[in-house]
């Protein structure tokens, strides 16, 4: 099977990396978005997303002729789905009392009926966007069937889920392992076909739906493992220990991988993808329900600390560095940051917020600040809540001046608590309540 000709449907965080490296891999690539704003100015080769190395990708997959958007799919040799599987907003399911958040499907839906006028015989139609258990078989193969051709009879149909980190998509797109879960194993093989073209990591042939778990357990599994070091935390507080120095040491242990705790889970992945596996069969997941709350419940615990550290928070000028989901990226989605300026302002602080990789986000009732020192200025305590690297960088030394605070709450691990002690500042980091602790 030859692939000259492919759709990529959805131009977001995968799907244009997906489309223009297809395209610079000699492959002749439609990018199809509903959104005409982002089709317009992708075709005079502006991005929409801030990835290291995506502009040129594009920019080259548009110079060598390969690469077009448009707001419609065409007649081609393969068609790839990766559109977002957001929550539903105002919809929850239950469970004995378990209240859980429930997929939105409405994008996979429209985006394969989009496919239907131009799908053929011979095609190949992929799957990418993370989805719960059983959709390729359960509704993308019955959508497909009203073209009046049958998956894995007439075309094929795999589910091959991406596994990129932000901020390292271009490369991982390349060099991880890909699994490609076919209707039938001829459609594996040529899904298997398809990603060979650019994949250089191993590709390893399954069918759907379990290639739709394996996406879904490891996010779940990542977690789970990132509850457990919140829960740590917590633990460490009420115990007088320093959590950061015993993970270090249990992880010393050749078979313990303790990830690290922080403000909270975000970001449009680990947070979300296990409610996937909830809304499917909540009777059989409490471990990743509780996991969950443990997640969405670490911003809580942080503004505990920061009030432990200032007194009442009524009236209080808190610095926040950092808004971002994780470091070094300009990610806002699902941030726990978000929330953790939300519970101070309901407690009675004025919040002013830095986020170096976006200092004009509009988000509902945060105050942004246009620089790191107006937002420290007149700031009581500064509050880190993502360790970017600028912010690692920064010495209290450094900031010596222009600050009047002399509270500091490191919610990362993100500074040497000595140097910034030393320099007369409070220090107080999460999970950390070794020397505020006495008796040992
Ligand atoms: N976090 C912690 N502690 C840690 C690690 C992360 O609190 O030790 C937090 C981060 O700060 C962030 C959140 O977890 O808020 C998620 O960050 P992440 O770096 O773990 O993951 P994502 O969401 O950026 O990307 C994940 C990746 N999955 C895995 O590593 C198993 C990526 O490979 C997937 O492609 C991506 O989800 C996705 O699209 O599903």
């Amino acid at each position: 099977m030859k692939f000259q000709k492919i759709c990529v449907i959805g131009l977001g965080y995968i799907g244009l990396p997906t489309a223009s490296t297809f395209a610079n891999h000699g492959v002749n690539v439609t990018g199809v978005d509903i959104n005409p704003n982002i089709v317009e100015s992708l075709n005079r080769g502006e991005i929409h997303i801030h990835e290291p190395g995506l502009h040129d990708a594009v920019a080259n997959a548009i110079a060598s002729g390969n690469f077009k958007a448009a707001r419609q799919p065409e007649e081609a040799d393969a068609f790839i789905i990766a559109v977002p599987t957001p929550f539903q907003e105002n919809k929850f399911g239950e469970y004995n009392g378990a209240v859980f958040k429930l997929a939105d499907m409405r994008a996979v839906v429209s985006a394969a009926e989009s496919i239907l006028p131009f799908l053929r015989k011979g095609n190949l139609v992929i799957l990418e966007s993370t989805s719960p258990p059983r959709t390729t078989v359960n509704l993308v193969t019955p959508i497909l069937a009203r073209s009046g051709l049958e998956a894995g009879r007439d075309f094929h149909l795999a589910y091959s889920p991406e596994r990129v980190l932000p901020g390292q998509i271009l490369r991982e797109l390349i060099e991880n392992a890909r699994v490609i879960g076919g209707v039938n194993p001829e459609s594996a093989e040529a899904g298997r076909e398809l990603y060979s073209i650019f994949v250089k990591g191993e590709i390893i042939k399954t069918d759907a739906t379990t290639a739709e778990m394996v996406k879904i357990m490891e996010n779940t599994y990542r977690d789970v493992n990132i509850a457990i070091a919140n829960e740590f935390s917590r633990l460490a507080d009420k115990f007088g220990v320093d959590v950061w120095e015993a993970i270090s040491i249990a992880n010393l242990h050749p078979r313990v991988k303790i990830l690290s705790p922080g403000p909270g889970v975000g970001g449009h992945c680990i947070s979300v993808d296990p409610w996937f596996f909830v809304e499917a069969a909540p009777e059989l997941t409490p471990l990743i329900y509780h996991s969950r709350q443990v997640n969405d419940s670490q911003p809580e615990f942080v503004v505990q600390i920061v009030h432990r550290a200032l007194g009442a928070l009524s009236g209080k000028n808190i610095a926040i560095l950092g808004l971002a989901y994780k470091p070094d990226v300009d990610d806002l989605r699902e941030s726990p940051a978000n929330e953790v300026v939300h519970l101070l302002q309901k407690a009675g602080a004025n919040v002013l917020a830095w986020e170096p990789f976006k200092p004009d986000a509009k988000l509902q009732g945060i105050t942004m600040a246009a620089s790191l020192e107006e937002a420290i200025e007149e700031a009581d305590a500064l509050v880190l809540l993502v360790k970017h690297t600028e912010f690692s960088n920064l010495t209290p030394e450094g900031l010596a001046g222009k600050t009047n605070a002399k509270i500091v709450v490191d919610t990362v691990h993100g500074w040497n608590q000595e140097a910034w002690k030393k320099a007369g500042f409070q220090f107080h980091c999460l999970g950390d309540n070794k020397t505020k602790i006495v008796n040992r």
